[in-house]
């Protein structure tokens, strides 16, 4: 029997017909961009859109992909030479594509190093990152550096061996001052609100904090415009990499999986030259917020919700939680009646329309987006998809009924899921250990438990009533009681209005 080939340059040309290929020639790339954290999104994202431009209208940018966190990319990546299958799944359907943006890998796991030669290279004038929410070491109610956090205590005091993201772009920035002085633009791709401006604050901050005159520098010579990315691109199971085997007949460690929509929304800021990722669909724009604004407390907001009360519900992907009939009128509601009235206007983007296509993303089978994942980091991300949302509508004497339920959703996933899951799925969320914590101090009192937690958050009253009685409600034997009871008690609260609004 001969042993199945693994994918890379030399089978380019034996690719059964169903796998589309670059169209542009590799060899003559040379690394114009770099990426850090070269995950499932990159590769159906950036790396996509460059490959579509590669083909379009033949240029330098080739990426440098660089990972300063596991998982090392030398075994798969690095030994396919760059290349990957790209599938886009949408239930039945498959598109099968091998991308060949990415030129070079580079594993920066154990030292800063091999990013460092990289980052601080002339070649390199952009550096495109998705690192997570947590990556940035900010706070995420104010956008400050965390100056507590264990990785920016330990690169302030031995900055040429850094660890964090902050304290090891701020030493390339220091070293191309030093070398070469060439600018740098630093375009954030992950799922936190001014992303931009949050990169540019946490590498300033930690500049201003070495005192040599680099935050000036930087100031004056770097760029950091703010963005706006989607596309479902789930992690990668060892499923994936079967499916390819058996449909395509070769191995490729790298897969990807993603749904058909894309978005990338660019705030058009740049310190040099920008690919012109608007030939392959990107839209480059003054302001991104109105954008980011409608992603992330829609699409995200809906994927949050449906997370975490659909693993309290026991239900593994985002596909059944919104299957389910109580879950798919409670997100649709909390979307239309909550969210939408705190968006603003987006040219060109109805929002209704908006949220009936993100609804219909999430129903895509093909997808297989565990809500574990999804629950993932959710203190990361619960300010800007469901936070700031309960904030604007406090800020307009509106109710938040409904809003609420999921941020009671987040807590109680964080209080039971370790017990209940613990085994299967590690629960992993900077505040895990602390809410842990104050459930051990409070013996998972509702009130106690929640008082506690909004304490954190900053909480107003209006916010804590509604979460603490959602929450007793979520930690008892029936978790979908709050969901029924939450909409339920918002119709007879719009009865009430609509008969006061009638006299
Ligand atoms: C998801 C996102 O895991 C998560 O937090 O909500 O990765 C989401 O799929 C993307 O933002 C879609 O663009």
């Amino acid at each position: 029997m001969n042993a199945i080939e693994t994918l890379g340059p030399g089978l380019l040309e034996r690719l059964p017909a169903a796998v589309q290929k670059p169209t542009y020639d590799r060899a003559s790339l040379s690394p114009g961009m770099a990426h850090l954290g070269v995950g499932a999104f990159h590769r159906c994202h950036q790396a996509e859109y460059t490959d579509d431009l590669l083909s379009l209208k033949f240029d330098r940018w080739g990426i440098v992909g660089i990972n300063i966190r596991p998982p090392a990319l030398a075994d798969t990546l690095g030994r396919q030479g760059g290349l990957y299958t790209r599938l886009i799944r949408e239930n039945d359907h498959v598109e099968a594509r091998i991308i060949g943006s990415i030129v070079k890998v580079v594993d920066s796991q154990d030292s800063a190093a091999p990013a460092l030669a990289v980052l601080a290279s002339p070649d390199i004038e952009l550096v495109t990152m998705t690192v997570t929410e947590k990556g940035y070491c900010h706070i995420p109610s104010t956008g400050a550096l965390d100056l507590g956090h264990p990785d920016i205590v330990h690169d302030l005091a031995n900055p040429e061996a850094p660890r964090s993201l902050p304290g090891i772009l701020a030493l390339a920035l220091e070293q191309r001052r030093a070398t070469h002085g060439r600018k740098l633009t630093l375009l954030s791709c992950d799922n936190i609100p001014t992303n931009g401006v949050i990169l540019e604050n946490v590498v300033r901050s930690f500049a201003e904090r070495r005192g040599n005159g680099l935050a000036d520098w930087i100031a004056a010579n770097a760029a950091f415009p703010s963005a706006m990315v989607d596309r479902i691109a789930p992690a990668v199971s060892p499923d994936d990499l079967d499916s390819v085997e058996q449909w395509f007949g070769y191995r490729d460690g790298a897969v990807a999986v993603g749904e058909p929509f894309r978005q990338w929304v660019i705030e058009q800021k740049f310190a040099g030259r920008m690919p012109r990722w608007d030939l392959a669909g990107a839209t480059f724009v003054d302001d991104v917020t109105p954008f980011e604004h409608l992603k992330m407390r829609v699409l995200n907001g809906a994927q949050t919700t449906l997370a975490t009360l659909g693993v309290l519900a026991g239900l593994e992907h985002t596909f059944d939680a919104i299957a389910d009939p109580l879950l798919s009128v409670f997100v649709k509601r909390m979307l239309v009646e909550e969210t939408l009235p705190t968006l603003t206007p987006v040219p060109g983007m109805e929002p209704n329309a908006y949220i009936e296509q993100s609804l219909g993303r999430l129903k895509n089978t093909a997808i297989r987006h565990r809500n574990h994942q999804i629950a993932t980091d959710g203190s990361q991300k619960i300010v800007q998809r469901l936070l700031n949302p309960i904030r604007d509508r406090l800020n307009q004497g509106a109710g938040i009924g409904l809003l609420s339920v999921p941020v009671a959703g987040w807590m109680a996933y964080l209080i039971l899921a370790s017990a209940r899951f613990g085994k299967r799925w590690p629960v992993s969320d900077p505040y895990a250990g602390r809410i842990a914590a104050i459930a051990d101090e409070t013996g998972r009192d509702a009130p106690a438990l929640a008082s506690a937690i909004l304490t954190i958050l900053a909480a107003d009253e209006t916010f804590r009533k509604t979460v603490t009685s959602a929450l007793g409600e979520l930690l008892s034997g029936d978790p979908m009681a709050a969901v029924r009871h939450s909409l339920e008690q918002d119709g007879v609260a719009r009865l009430k209005r609509s008969k006061l609004s009638a006299l």
